[in-house]
This record gives C-alpha cells, structure tokens and sequence, in this order.
C-alpha cells in the first residue's frame, strides 16, 4: 500500500492545484513500482497535527482518487471523516482506512456498511493531537487486542461484514517505541481476530531510533526490514512511502520464505 499524502506539509507549497498535479504523478509512480492498493490522505496524523476542514481535506484528495481510479489498483482513502468517505467511494475509492477504527465520526460505521467496502480499522488512543498522553499499557498486546476486537463490535454491529475488516496496531499512535516492537514481535496474536493485519512502519520514529537515523526520508532501508519483520508475523498488507524498494524487498523474500 503506498502511502499518497495530499497535505501541503508533504508537497512544497504551491496551492491546490500543484499540489494534486503532484499527488497524481507520484501515485502514476506508485502503481508503475508495483503498489497493490494506493492510500491516499488529506489530513496529516502526525504527533500533535492539527486537524483539516472537511471542505477542504475533500478538496485535497477527490481530484487525486478521481484522477487515479480505474488504473488497475484500488485506492483506499485516510480519513476519519464520513463526509469524505462518501465522497471519496462516489469518486472511485474502493477501501475505507480510518485511523480512529469509525470512533471520530458517529456516522462513519452506517456509511461504511451501507457501501460494503472494505474497512481498514486501526488503534489509537485519543486523537492525532492527544495519542502520546495515552500511551501507557499495563500490557501493550493485550489492550491493542482488546481494543482492536470492540472496535470490530462497534463496525459489525453496525452491519461491517467481519471478512471486509483489516485491522491494523497503530504503530506510533499513543504508542512509544518500545510499544511498537512489541506489538511487531507479538503481531501474531492478533491474527486471532480472524482479520488481515495492515502494518504502517514506514518513516516513523521508532525506526529513526532503532536505526539512529533523524532525517525521516532516509529511513528507507530500515523501514523495509520492519516492514519484512511484519510480513514473517503475519501481516499481509505494507503501508510505505517507498513503494519501489519495498516491492523489491518482499518480492525476494517472499520467494526466499517461500
Ligand atoms: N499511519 C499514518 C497514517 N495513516 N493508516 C494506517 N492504517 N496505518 C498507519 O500506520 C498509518 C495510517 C501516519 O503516517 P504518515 O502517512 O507518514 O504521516 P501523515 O499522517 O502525516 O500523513
């Protein structure tokens, strides 16, 4: 899954329309390299980021999904908004993928059944702006588990079918590092949800720590070995920003692990 950022703190600043002319070349890039979903977002999640209007997150990415839909790979949108969801399926978004797992938006679990797609539903705590306060577990696994199966509860009472649910553990959402190695080398525990497992390790922090590296574009190498460690524990999807290198990376493992 390659991650497609429709957000001005991503593309040098040059308006709305430099900035999707922008987001469509690279996502053209994206599926040239191989990318099997594209995920494209207009609100940055970053520790601390502040949040977007709706009018205009949906300004950022409907040019992008429409201009990229029909080109032979799904496209799933990041929002938390069903506002946007609506709008980006209408546009040709295929896969919803909502960091708050349908906790953001009251209206966001009926959208989402009603259009049974497929729904990407991750951990956190709080929001983009508060997760780091909530990071303390008495045990990390247990309560993304916990957390992860009612927010399953919540999208299936709504009429989510289970085999349309991926979940995903929010790696550096209200969690340290020491909380994402964990959730990584314990990853497979949460296979017992009877659900794919996404993982989004690319460029974070933890891999800067890990591997002592601050620049988050240069972290390349080190997020294609986290992201093979997370395919080996069972995960099936791979959010990255350098899609070329990491096809390349799980094309040779894959064969290698067989
Ligand atoms: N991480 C980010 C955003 N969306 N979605 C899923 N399912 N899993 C993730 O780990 C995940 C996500 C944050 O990463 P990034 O795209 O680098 O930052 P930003 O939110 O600023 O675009």
């Amino acid at each position: 899954m390659g991650v497609l950022n429709v957000t001005p703190d991503s593309f040098s600043d040059g308006g709305d329309a430099v900035l999707a002319a922008r987001a469509i070349e690279a996502g053209r890039r994206m599926i040239a390299e191989g990318a099997g979903i594209l995920d494209i977002g207009g609100e940055s999640t970053r520790p601390g980021a502040v949040p977007v209007f709706l009018d205009e997150e949906q300004r950022r990415v409907l040019p992008v999904i429409a201009a990229l839909a029909g080109r032979g790979v799904p496209l799933s949108v990041d929002t938390r908004n069903a506002g946007t969801m609506a709008a980006a399926l209408d546009a040709g978004a295929t896969i919803i993928n909502d960091v708050s797992a349908l906790s953001h938006d009251p209206a966001a679990a009926a959208l989402v059944a009603h259009r049974s797609c497929p729904l990407i539903l991750m951990h956190m705590r709080g929001t983009p702006a508060t997760m780091m306060s909530h990071a303390t577990y008495d045990d990390v696994v247990a309560e993304v588990l916990a957390e992860l199966a009612a927010r399953i509860g919540v999208a299936e009472a709504a009429g989510v079918a289970r085999s349309q649910i991926a979940i995903d553990p929010g790696l550096g959402f209200a969690k340290t590092a020491e909380h994402n190695i964990t959730l990584l080398q314990r990853l497979p525990i949460l296979l017992g949800l009877g659900c794919r497992v996404v993982v989004g390790a690319s460029r974070k922090r933890f891999i800067g720590l890990l591997s002592g590296v601050e620049d988050a574009k240069q972290r390349m190498a080190g997020s294609v070995a986290a992201g093979l460690y997370a395919l080996s524990q069972g995960a099936t999807v791979l959010r990255v920003h350098d899609v070329a290198e990491t096809v390349q990376a799980v094309r040779v493992w894959q064969r290698l692990a067989g």
